[in-house]
């Protein structure tokens, strides 16, 4: 029995620092995500087509996949409206999750400058000031907070305003830019392209399925060149534009004799207070009197990214981490803002000591202690929530301990400024390293876990092929933390790259995949390759770059891919959307999107065959480059 375990929770995952968990939870009967996949096998099959729509009370519809009666639903709609329209509500839903979080940031920066949050100092002014540059504000004689308080103002205008594009989108090249212009799908304003697919969604509103599908990308822009970007901008300034530092990462970063508390969830405002406050002198000697030897912080998911990327804080893991790092026991707390955190912690955590501390108005969880942050007392319920975590470091059960070995090292903080400075001030280097051959081209990988694929395994196998064929990887993401866990981010690890990249990591002292940071950093990569494009004077679709999402799940992953191939980058899926009732649709996604924006989606569930795609069609863009 006891291999039975071992073997299950290898199949279950490549990490190694939670295979040990997995198996002691199965012995112990301890559900996770896989156990609750299990019961709900078979999946419905109308359900992973995309076929089942439940949009009005005539519903729920469902159309028959094998071409029997029905074909439609009670209002007509047919298997194209019902899928398309699925699928840009999917879209929409991740698009509102990154907007509303980089509002929030907004938010936050406006009242750092109006002196109603002083807990928060403008950490960026330089980039502060490109930033209203950018945005055509007057900079001379004003001061940075008088700056930052119009510069906040003028971005969460473009969340509603009713006129004009973002001015974000004028970062795109131009060939990119007039391409996006003819097809009308240049993005008005954040909120409503938004609201303008909840709109075209409703039951006798768009049921042309190019239609939908065509405003599906304007709404993805706006969360790339929008939302995301405004959430990364606007992090750079409070707290910093991230540069290359050196941490661990995976659940061996947890610490036996400390007091143990997870940062989850994906926005730094409270985070980046809790870490001050984990500093504190007189935390640190509570938890000292306590029995603890000090107070150790470590990041989840995209939380734990972006304070990865400017503190070096330790990341215990990714998505499917989450209930692993509570069964180890260790936890005193796992402190949650939103998005990708499952609701089941807290069931875990009531077979352990672990507090779930959840801290955001818009994201309850029923069995958690909810703490409420808001900026203006951020200091303050940073310090209750470090103080209740060394309250509890106490109840720990000793016994039940299982705190994993060896957490591996990675380098991270490789923001596009950052990089260019790594690079001596411009992206020739890079240019004339793709264009020697001795870079073949760039994939950015990302995207989340899902407990359908072998935890991190699709992720790692493909970076690893690529980078074996001179193939550099960028990314963010869940994906970025199973590289780190899988030891391809340290400078060393250009020893597993081919000869070609191995060089120039070596030249520049740098690894061969890159952390550019969290989900809405997905904008650093855009960023990347419109500099790339510009300073070829092509459009991003000539360059030899692609993007995949191996083991995504998430809605947000969704937008991402829809405003990269938008973009002008095609984008491999490690997993199937929803869309293949629909042949129409089906098509459109895969193939027809070519001739409209010149990229387009492939789905490959085997990670070498992906790589090999990816690699094939690199080589057809450096063809048509000439290089
Ligand atoms: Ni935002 S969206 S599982 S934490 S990458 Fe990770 Fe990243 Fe997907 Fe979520
Ligand atoms: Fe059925 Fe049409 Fe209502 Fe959807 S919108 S549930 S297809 S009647």
């Amino acid at each position: 029995m006891a291999n039975e375990f071992r073997k299950q929770a290898e199949n279950r995952s490549i990490d190694e620092s939670c295979q040990p968990i997995i198996e002691a939870g199965l012995k112990q009967g301890i559900e996770t995500a896989w156990e609750r996949l299990e019961k709900q096998k078979p999946q419905c099959g109308f359900g992973q087509l995309g076929i089942c729509c439940t949009n009005c009370d005539m519903g729920p519809c469902r159309i028959d996949p094998f071409g029997n009666d029905p074909q439609k639903g009670v209002c007509g709609a047919t298997a194209d409206t019902i899928v398309a329209r699925n699928l840009i509500r999917m879209l929409a839903t991740g698009a509102a999750a990154h907007s509303d979080h980089g509002r929030e940031i907004l938010e936050v920066l406006y009242e750092a400058a109006t002196d109603k949050a002083d807990a928060y100092t403008i950490t960026d002014v330089e980039k502060l000031k490109a930033l209203a540059d950018e945005y055509g504000l007057a900079t001379d004689g004003i001061s940075t907070k008088d700056l930052a308080k119009a510069l906040s103002l003028k971005i969460l205008e473009e969340f509603g305003t009713i006129k004009g594009k973002l001015q974000f989108y004028e970062r795109l090249p131009e060939k990119r830019k007039a391409l996006l212009n003819k097809l009308g799908i240049a993005p008005r304003s954040v909120d409503r392209e938004i609201v303008e697919t909840m709109h075209r969604v409703h039951m006798g509103v768009d049921n042309d399925y190019i239609n939908l599908l065509t405003h599906g990308l304007r709404t993805a822009l706006s969360d790339g060149w929008g939302g995301s970007m405004m959430a990364t901008e606007a992090s750079d300034v409070l707290f910093g534009t991230p540069s290359p530092l050196s941490s661990q990462v995976n659940l061996a970063v947890l610490k036996q004799d400390q007091v143990n508390i997870i940062l989850h969830g994906h926005n730094p405002i409270l985070s980046e207070m809790i870490v001050n406050a984990a500093m504190d002198k007189d935390a640190v000697a509570k938890a000292k009197a306590m029995g603890a030897t000090g107070i150790n912080l470590a990041g989840m998911c995209c939380t734990g990214n972006e304070l990865l990327m400017r503190r070096g804080v330790p990341i215990a893991g990714n998505m499917l981490n989450q209930e692993l790092a509570i069964m180890s026991g260790a936890v005193e707390a796992m402190v949650v803002d939103y998005q990708c955190i499952f609701p089941a912690i807290v069931d875990v955590a009531g077979c352990f000591h672990t507090q779930v501390i959840s801290t955001a108005s818009k994201a309850k969880f029923p069995g958690a202690t909810h703490m409420e942050f808001e900026p203006h007392s951020a200091v303050q319920t940073a310090a209750a929530i470090v103080d209740q975590a060394i309250e509890n470091f106490p109840n720990r059960k000793k016994d039940r301990l299982c705190i994993p070995n060896n957490p591996a090292d990675w380098t991270a903080g490789f923001s596009v400024e950052a990089l260019l400075k790594a690079l001596g001030g411009s992206t020739d280097p890079l240019l004339d390293a793709i264009k020697s051959g001795q870079i073949r081209g760039a994939v950015g990988i990302v995207g989340c876990n899902n407990p359908k694929v072998k935890h991190d395994f699709a992720h790692v196998r493909i970076m690893e092929r690529l980078i074996a064929d001179n193939v550099l990887v960028v990314g963010t993401g869940c994906a970025m933390i199973a590289a780190g866990k899988a030891g391809l981010m340290m400078p060393e690890s250009a020893e597993k790259a081919g000869p070609g990249l191995k060089a120039v990591c070596q030249a520049l002292g740098i690894p061969p995949v890159l952390h550019m940071g969290s989900c809405v950093d997905c904008s650093r990569i855009l960023v990347l390759v419109a500099a790339l494009a510009k300073a070829l004077d092509v459009d991003i679709s000539d360059l030899p770059v692609l993007g995949s999402a191996p083991e995504w799940y998430s809605e947000k992953a969704v937008s991402i891919g829809s405003y990269f191939v938008a973009s002008g980058v095609t984008v491999h899926l490690g997993l199937s959307p929803r869309i293949l009732g629909s042949k129409a649709v089906t098509s459109l996604l895969t193939q027809g999107l070519e001739s409209v924006v010149k990229a387009s989606f492939f789905v490959e569930t085997d990670p070498d065959k992906a790589a090999d795609a990816m690699i094939e069609k690199i080589d057809q863009k450096r063809k048509a480059l000439g290089i």
